[in-house]
Protein backbone atom coordinates (compact mmCIF):
# COMPACT_ATOMS: atom_id res chain seq x y z
CA UNK A 1 0.00 0.00 0.00
CA UNK A 2 1.55 3.52 -0.99
CA UNK A 3 2.37 5.63 1.87
CA UNK A 4 0.35 8.40 1.63
CA UNK A 5 1.64 10.09 5.10
CA UNK A 6 2.47 14.00 4.51
CA UNK A 7 6.14 15.01 4.66
CA UNK A 8 8.05 18.12 5.18
CA UNK A 9 9.57 17.93 1.24
CA UNK A 10 5.91 18.13 0.29
CA UNK A 11 5.39 21.45 1.15
CA UNK A 12 2.03 21.74 2.47
CA UNK A 13 0.93 24.83 3.59
CA UNK A 14 -2.36 26.42 5.14
CA UNK A 15 -3.20 29.62 6.30
CA UNK A 16 -3.91 30.55 9.52
CA UNK A 17 -7.18 31.64 8.13
CA UNK A 18 -8.20 28.35 7.03
CA UNK A 19 -7.40 26.02 9.92
CA UNK A 20 -8.76 28.84 12.34
CA UNK A 21 -11.68 29.70 10.55
CA UNK A 22 -14.76 29.75 12.46
CA UNK A 23 -17.47 28.66 10.45
CA UNK A 24 -19.38 31.72 10.22
CA UNK A 25 -21.17 32.40 7.31
CA UNK A 26 -23.16 35.42 5.42
CA UNK A 27 -26.35 33.94 7.68
CA UNK A 28 -25.01 32.31 10.50
CA UNK A 29 -22.79 32.84 13.30
CA UNK A 30 -19.65 31.27 14.25
CA UNK A 31 -19.51 27.71 14.95
CA UNK A 32 -16.17 27.26 16.87
CA UNK A 33 -14.10 28.74 19.34
CA UNK A 34 -11.44 30.99 18.54
CA UNK A 35 -8.12 29.03 17.34
CA UNK A 36 -4.88 31.26 18.94
CA UNK A 37 -1.96 31.42 15.90
CA UNK A 38 0.22 29.75 17.96
CA UNK A 39 -2.10 26.87 18.73
CA UNK A 40 -2.80 26.76 14.81
CA UNK A 41 0.57 26.28 14.32
CA UNK A 42 0.74 22.98 16.52
CA UNK A 43 -2.19 21.84 14.90
CA UNK A 44 -0.56 22.13 11.34
CA UNK A 45 2.26 20.38 13.22
CA UNK A 46 0.18 17.44 14.42
CA UNK A 47 -1.16 16.91 11.00
CA UNK A 48 1.87 16.89 9.40
CA UNK A 49 2.02 20.63 7.52
CA UNK A 50 5.32 21.98 6.08
CA UNK A 51 4.34 25.69 6.19
CA UNK A 52 1.73 28.71 7.54
CA UNK A 53 0.74 31.66 5.62
CA UNK A 54 -0.98 34.52 7.00
CA UNK A 55 -2.50 38.03 6.69
CA UNK A 56 -0.91 40.41 8.72
CA UNK A 57 -4.41 40.81 11.54
CA UNK A 58 -4.58 36.85 11.38
CA UNK A 59 -1.53 37.05 13.67
CA UNK A 60 -1.47 40.57 14.67
CA UNK A 61 -4.48 42.86 15.20
CA UNK A 62 -5.11 45.91 13.48
CA UNK A 63 -4.66 47.98 16.35
CA UNK A 64 -1.69 45.85 18.31
CA UNK A 65 0.91 48.56 19.61
CA UNK A 66 4.57 48.18 18.43
CA UNK A 67 5.63 46.49 21.61
CA UNK A 68 2.52 44.17 21.61
CA UNK A 69 3.38 43.34 17.54
CA UNK A 70 6.55 42.41 18.69
CA UNK A 71 5.90 39.94 21.73
CA UNK A 72 3.40 38.37 19.12
CA UNK A 73 5.54 37.73 16.74
CA UNK A 74 8.08 36.44 18.88
CA UNK A 75 6.14 34.21 20.36
CA UNK A 76 4.88 33.03 17.18
CA UNK A 77 8.30 32.68 16.13
CA UNK A 78 8.97 30.47 18.68
CA UNK A 79 5.67 28.14 18.47
CA UNK A 80 6.84 28.33 14.42
CA UNK A 81 10.61 26.61 15.80
CA UNK A 82 8.91 24.52 17.81
CA UNK A 83 6.66 22.38 15.64
CA UNK A 84 9.11 22.84 13.01
CA UNK A 85 6.80 24.86 10.72
CA UNK A 86 7.98 27.53 8.36
CA UNK A 87 6.28 30.70 7.02
CA UNK A 88 6.53 30.46 3.75
CA UNK A 89 4.23 33.08 2.33
CA UNK A 90 2.94 36.31 3.90
CA UNK A 91 -0.15 38.37 2.51
CA UNK A 92 -2.14 41.14 3.65
CA UNK A 93 -5.50 42.07 4.63
CA UNK A 94 -6.61 44.81 2.61
CA UNK A 95 -10.44 43.55 2.55
CA UNK A 96 -11.50 43.36 6.25
CA UNK A 97 -11.60 46.59 7.99
CA UNK A 98 -14.84 48.61 6.74
CA UNK A 99 -12.12 51.46 5.57
CA UNK A 100 -11.29 49.52 2.83
CA UNK A 101 -15.41 48.97 1.81
CA UNK A 102 -14.75 50.82 -1.82
CA UNK A 103 -11.66 48.82 -2.24
CA UNK A 104 -8.05 49.64 -1.30
CA UNK A 105 -5.57 50.32 -4.35
CA UNK A 106 -8.06 51.13 -6.51
CA UNK A 107 -10.58 53.07 -3.93
CA UNK A 108 -11.66 56.76 -5.27
CA UNK A 109 -10.66 57.88 -1.77
CA UNK A 110 -7.05 58.64 -2.04
CA UNK A 111 -6.40 58.38 1.95
CA UNK A 112 -7.56 54.71 1.62
CA UNK A 113 -5.36 54.11 -1.48
CA UNK A 114 -2.26 55.64 0.79
CA UNK A 115 -2.97 53.46 3.77
CA UNK A 116 -3.45 50.83 1.99
CA UNK A 117 0.02 51.30 0.91
CA UNK A 118 1.61 51.87 4.19
CA UNK A 119 -0.35 48.72 5.59
CA UNK A 120 0.73 46.34 2.62
CA UNK A 121 4.36 47.30 3.43
CA UNK A 122 4.11 47.38 7.03
CA UNK A 123 2.63 43.48 6.55
CA UNK A 124 5.67 42.97 4.14
CA UNK A 125 7.77 43.64 7.16
CA UNK A 126 6.15 40.89 9.13
CA UNK A 127 6.52 38.81 6.57
CA UNK A 128 10.05 39.21 5.91
CA UNK A 129 10.76 38.97 9.39
CA UNK A 130 8.53 35.78 9.78
CA UNK A 131 11.29 34.41 6.79
CA UNK A 132 8.83 34.88 3.83
CA UNK A 133 9.27 35.11 0.16
CA UNK A 134 6.46 34.95 -1.63
CA UNK A 135 3.69 37.80 -1.14
CA UNK A 136 0.32 37.61 -2.29
CA UNK A 137 -2.00 40.44 -3.06
CA UNK A 138 -5.12 39.30 -3.58
CA UNK A 139 -7.40 42.56 -4.25
CA UNK A 140 -10.83 41.09 -3.28
CA UNK A 141 -12.56 44.33 -2.13
CA UNK A 142 -11.09 46.17 -5.66
CA UNK A 143 -14.48 46.14 -7.23
CA UNK A 144 -17.60 47.33 -8.16
CA UNK A 145 -21.47 46.99 -7.37
CA UNK A 146 -21.94 50.04 -10.36
CA UNK A 147 -19.40 51.06 -12.72
CA UNK A 148 -21.03 54.76 -12.35
CA UNK A 149 -18.24 54.68 -9.61
CA UNK A 150 -14.93 54.71 -11.58
CA UNK A 151 -13.72 53.87 -15.13
CA UNK A 152 -12.34 50.60 -14.69
CA UNK A 153 -9.00 51.61 -16.15
CA UNK A 154 -8.31 54.15 -13.84
CA UNK A 155 -8.60 51.08 -11.23
CA UNK A 156 -6.04 49.22 -13.74
CA UNK A 157 -4.04 52.72 -13.04
CA UNK A 158 -4.09 52.71 -9.61
CA UNK A 159 -3.74 48.86 -9.21
CA UNK A 160 0.07 49.43 -11.30
CA UNK A 161 0.41 52.11 -9.09
CA UNK A 162 0.65 50.23 -5.76
CA UNK A 163 2.32 46.92 -7.04
CA UNK A 164 4.82 49.13 -8.93
CA UNK A 165 5.78 51.40 -5.57
CA UNK A 166 5.51 47.72 -3.28
CA UNK A 167 7.89 46.14 -5.65
CA UNK A 168 10.48 49.43 -5.08
CA UNK A 169 9.46 48.65 -1.16
CA UNK A 170 10.66 45.26 -1.49
CA UNK A 171 13.69 46.32 -3.59
CA UNK A 172 14.31 49.12 -1.26
CA UNK A 173 14.26 46.86 1.93
CA UNK A 174 15.81 43.97 0.12
CA UNK A 175 13.48 41.56 1.18
CA UNK A 176 13.57 39.71 -2.02
CA UNK A 177 9.78 39.05 -2.36
CA UNK A 178 7.99 37.55 -5.38
CA UNK A 179 4.54 38.62 -5.77
CA UNK A 180 1.86 36.66 -5.96
CA UNK A 181 -1.21 38.10 -7.61
CA UNK A 182 -4.65 36.56 -6.88
CA UNK A 183 -7.85 36.32 -9.25
CA UNK A 184 -11.40 36.12 -8.23
CA UNK A 185 -14.61 37.02 -10.11
CA UNK A 186 -16.36 38.59 -8.03
CA UNK A 187 -17.54 38.25 -4.00
CA UNK A 188 -17.40 39.59 -1.88
CA UNK A 189 -17.48 42.80 -4.51
CA UNK A 190 -19.95 42.57 -7.04
CA UNK A 191 -17.43 42.36 -9.45
CA UNK A 192 -14.09 42.57 -8.52
CA UNK A 193 -11.26 43.97 -11.33
CA UNK A 194 -8.95 41.20 -12.31
CA UNK A 195 -11.68 38.87 -12.55
CA UNK A 196 -9.30 35.44 -13.45
CA UNK A 197 -5.48 34.24 -13.81
CA UNK A 198 -5.37 35.72 -17.53
CA UNK A 199 -6.41 39.00 -16.26
CA UNK A 200 -3.58 39.45 -13.49
CA UNK A 201 -1.06 37.70 -16.82
CA UNK A 202 -2.12 40.25 -19.14
CA UNK A 203 -1.49 42.83 -16.52
CA UNK A 204 1.99 41.76 -15.31
CA UNK A 205 4.14 42.93 -18.15
CA UNK A 206 2.68 46.52 -18.08
CA UNK A 207 4.32 46.56 -14.37
CA UNK A 208 7.52 48.77 -14.01
CA UNK A 209 9.34 45.11 -12.27
CA UNK A 210 7.17 42.54 -14.23
CA UNK A 211 9.89 39.89 -13.16
CA UNK A 212 9.09 40.35 -9.58
CA UNK A 213 5.55 39.70 -10.33
CA UNK A 214 3.17 36.40 -11.40
CA UNK A 215 0.36 35.11 -10.23
CA UNK A 216 -1.23 32.99 -7.48
CA UNK A 217 -3.94 30.81 -9.38
CA UNK A 218 -6.98 29.50 -6.71
CA UNK A 219 -8.95 26.70 -7.88
CA UNK A 220 -12.08 27.97 -6.62
CA UNK A 221 -11.70 31.45 -8.10
CA UNK A 222 -11.29 30.56 -11.40
CA UNK A 223 -14.02 27.28 -11.11
CA UNK A 224 -17.02 29.55 -9.77
CA UNK A 225 -16.26 31.71 -13.13
CA UNK A 226 -16.81 27.92 -14.98
CA UNK A 227 -13.38 27.99 -16.43
CA UNK A 228 -10.86 24.74 -16.38
CA UNK A 229 -8.12 25.83 -13.72
CA UNK A 230 -5.85 23.55 -15.22
CA UNK A 231 -5.37 25.89 -17.78
CA UNK A 232 -4.94 29.05 -16.50
CA UNK A 233 -2.21 27.13 -14.34
CA UNK A 234 -0.67 25.85 -17.58
CA UNK A 235 -0.50 28.87 -18.71
CA UNK A 236 0.82 30.65 -15.61
CA UNK A 237 3.54 28.37 -15.53
CA UNK A 238 4.56 28.97 -18.82
CA UNK A 239 4.88 31.88 -18.82
CA UNK A 240 7.03 31.22 -15.65
CA UNK A 241 4.67 33.29 -13.69
CA UNK A 242 3.29 30.23 -11.34
CA UNK A 243 4.97 32.10 -8.02
CA UNK A 244 2.61 30.36 -5.77
CA UNK A 245 -0.64 28.57 -5.93
CA UNK A 246 -3.96 28.10 -3.66
CA UNK A 247 -5.57 24.43 -3.34
CA UNK A 248 -9.22 23.89 -2.53
CA UNK A 249 -12.51 22.77 -4.73
CA UNK A 250 -15.74 24.08 -5.91
CA UNK A 251 -18.59 23.54 -7.90
CA UNK A 252 -19.18 25.70 -10.28
CA UNK A 253 -21.39 28.93 -10.66
CA UNK A 254 -21.54 28.81 -6.83
CA UNK A 255 -20.22 31.13 -4.04
CA UNK A 256 -16.37 30.59 -3.12
CA UNK A 257 -17.19 27.22 -1.47
CA UNK A 258 -13.04 26.32 -0.50
CA UNK A 259 -13.37 22.62 -0.43
CA UNK A 260 -11.13 20.55 0.80
CA UNK A 261 -8.67 19.68 -1.82
CA UNK A 262 -10.64 16.98 -4.56
CA UNK A 263 -13.78 17.63 -2.26
CA UNK A 264 -15.75 18.28 -5.57
CA UNK A 265 -14.15 17.36 -8.65
CA UNK A 266 -11.73 14.73 -8.54
CA UNK A 267 -10.81 14.17 -12.16
CA UNK A 268 -10.27 17.84 -12.31
CA UNK A 269 -8.10 17.57 -9.24
CA UNK A 270 -6.38 14.54 -10.37
CA UNK A 271 -5.15 16.77 -13.94
CA UNK A 272 -3.84 19.63 -11.56
CA UNK A 273 -1.84 17.44 -9.63
CA UNK A 274 -0.41 15.49 -12.60
CA UNK A 275 0.54 18.82 -14.74
CA UNK A 276 2.16 20.22 -11.24
CA UNK A 277 4.19 17.16 -10.48
CA UNK A 278 4.85 15.88 -14.52
CA UNK A 279 6.20 19.85 -15.17
CA UNK A 280 8.31 19.62 -11.81
CA UNK A 281 6.05 22.34 -10.17
CA UNK A 282 8.52 23.09 -6.29
CA UNK A 283 6.41 25.36 -5.17
CA UNK A 284 4.28 25.59 -1.90
CA UNK A 285 1.21 23.23 -2.35
CA UNK A 286 -1.08 26.09 -0.50
CA UNK A 287 -4.31 24.87 1.18
CA UNK A 288 -6.64 28.15 1.07
CA UNK A 289 -9.74 26.17 1.96
CA UNK A 290 -11.63 25.10 5.15
CA UNK A 291 -13.63 22.30 7.03
CA UNK A 292 -17.14 22.41 6.94
CA UNK A 293 -19.23 24.41 8.90
CA UNK A 294 -20.61 21.29 10.63
CA UNK A 295 -17.18 20.56 12.34
CA UNK A 296 -15.91 20.80 15.59
CA UNK A 297 -11.58 21.19 15.76
CA UNK A 298 -11.55 17.23 15.08
CA UNK A 299 -12.99 17.48 12.10
CA UNK A 300 -11.19 20.32 11.21
CA UNK A 301 -7.99 18.40 11.44
CA UNK A 302 -9.44 15.90 9.46
CA UNK A 303 -9.93 18.23 6.72
CA UNK A 304 -6.29 19.47 7.05
CA UNK A 305 -4.87 15.21 6.90
CA UNK A 306 -7.94 15.17 3.91
CA UNK A 307 -6.41 17.73 1.56
CA UNK A 308 -2.18 16.57 1.63
CA UNK A 309 -3.88 12.80 1.82
CA UNK A 310 -5.91 13.73 -1.62
CA UNK A 311 -3.09 15.14 -3.01
CA UNK A 312 -0.70 12.40 -1.98
CA UNK A 313 -3.41 9.82 -3.40
CA UNK A 314 -3.75 12.05 -7.18
CA UNK A 315 -0.03 12.06 -7.37
CA UNK A 316 0.55 8.31 -7.02
CA UNK A 317 -2.31 8.17 -9.11
CA UNK A 318 -0.52 10.03 -11.61
CA UNK A 319 2.53 7.79 -10.97
CA UNK A 320 0.04 5.02 -11.99
CA UNK A 321 -1.00 6.72 -15.33
CA UNK A 322 2.69 7.85 -16.23
CA UNK A 323 3.56 3.82 -15.81
CA UNK A 324 0.65 1.99 -17.96
CA UNK A 325 1.89 0.56 -20.75
CA UNK A 326 -1.94 0.45 -22.36
CA UNK A 327 -2.11 4.24 -22.13
CA UNK A 328 1.31 4.71 -22.65
CA UNK A 329 0.82 3.65 -26.55
CA UNK A 330 -2.14 5.03 -27.09
CA UNK A 331 -0.47 8.40 -25.59
CA UNK A 332 2.52 7.75 -27.93
CA UNK A 333 0.09 6.87 -31.10
CA UNK A 334 -2.07 10.28 -30.07
CA UNK A 335 1.12 12.81 -29.66
CA UNK A 336 2.46 11.35 -33.00
CA UNK A 337 -0.23 12.14 -35.77
CA UNK A 338 0.07 13.49 -38.53
CA UNK A 339 4.08 12.95 -38.48
CA UNK A 340 4.09 13.59 -42.20
CA UNK A 341 2.77 17.02 -41.86
CA UNK A 342 4.92 20.02 -43.15
CA UNK A 343 6.95 21.55 -40.06
CA UNK A 344 6.12 24.84 -39.32
CA UNK A 345 9.27 26.66 -36.83
CA UNK A 346 10.33 29.49 -37.67
CA UNK A 347 9.16 31.33 -40.68
CA UNK A 348 11.89 31.09 -43.80
CA UNK A 349 10.84 31.75 -47.79
CA UNK A 350 11.33 27.67 -48.27
CA UNK A 351 9.01 26.79 -45.59
CA UNK A 352 6.53 29.28 -46.10
CA UNK A 353 6.89 27.36 -49.95
CA UNK A 354 6.79 24.09 -48.99
CA UNK A 355 3.76 25.22 -46.32
CA UNK A 356 1.27 26.79 -49.53
CA UNK A 357 2.43 23.91 -52.09
CA UNK A 358 1.18 21.30 -49.44
CA UNK A 359 -1.79 18.87 -50.35
CA UNK A 360 -4.33 18.12 -47.35
CA UNK A 361 -6.64 14.99 -47.90
CA UNK A 362 -9.38 16.92 -45.75
CA UNK A 363 -12.07 14.01 -45.50
CA UNK A 364 -9.44 11.40 -44.54
CA UNK A 365 -7.46 13.13 -41.66
CA UNK A 366 -11.15 14.40 -40.56
CA UNK A 367 -12.44 10.52 -40.83
CA UNK A 368 -9.53 9.18 -38.15
CA UNK A 369 -11.00 8.58 -34.86
CA UNK A 370 -8.66 9.81 -32.20
CA UNK A 371 -9.24 7.19 -29.17
CA UNK A 372 -10.04 9.41 -26.68
CA UNK A 373 -12.55 7.60 -25.30
CA UNK A 374 -10.82 4.70 -24.79
CA UNK A 375 -7.68 6.96 -23.09
CA UNK A 376 -10.71 8.61 -21.41
CA UNK A 377 -11.91 5.26 -19.78
CA UNK A 378 -8.91 4.39 -18.95
CA UNK A 379 -7.56 7.54 -16.56
CA UNK A 380 -10.93 7.04 -14.98
CA UNK A 381 -10.39 3.49 -14.18
CA UNK A 382 -6.53 4.52 -12.87
CA UNK A 383 -8.90 7.06 -10.73
CA UNK A 384 -11.08 4.59 -9.74
CA UNK A 385 -8.68 2.20 -8.77
CA UNK A 386 -9.60 -0.34 -11.26
CA UNK A 387 -6.30 -0.73 -12.90
C1 LIG B 1 -8.87 34.34 -0.76
O1 LIG B 1 -8.88 33.21 -1.57
C2 LIG B 1 -7.49 34.89 -0.57
C3 LIG B 1 -7.24 35.24 0.86
O2 LIG B 1 -7.56 34.10 1.61
C4 LIG B 1 -5.77 35.47 0.87
O3 LIG B 1 -5.52 36.84 0.72
C5 LIG B 1 -5.23 34.73 -0.31
C6 LIG B 1 -4.06 33.92 0.10
O4 LIG B 1 -3.93 32.76 -0.61
N1 LIG B 1 -6.39 34.00 -0.85
MN1 LIG C 1 -11.43 31.22 -2.19
MN1 LIG D 1 -6.96 32.21 -2.05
Amino acid sequence: MPDYTPRLEHKFSFGLWTVSNRGRDPFGDVVRPALAPNDAVAMLGDVGAWGVNLHDNDLVPIDATPSERDRIVREFQRACTAHGIVVPMATVSLFYDPIFKDGAFTANDARVRAYALQKTMRAMDLGAELGAKIFVLWGGREGTETDACRRPDEAVKRLREAVDYLCEYSIDRAYGFRFALEAKPNEPRGDIYMATTGAYLGFIPTLAHPEMVGVNPEVAHETMAGLNFLHAVAQAWEAGKLFHIDLNDQMPGRYDQDFRFGAANPRAAFFLVKFLEDAGYDGPRHFDAHAYRTEDYEGVKDFARGCMRSYLILKERARQWNADKEIQALVKEIIGAGADAPAIGKYSAQGRDTLLARRFDRGAIAARGLGYERLDQLTMEVLMGAR
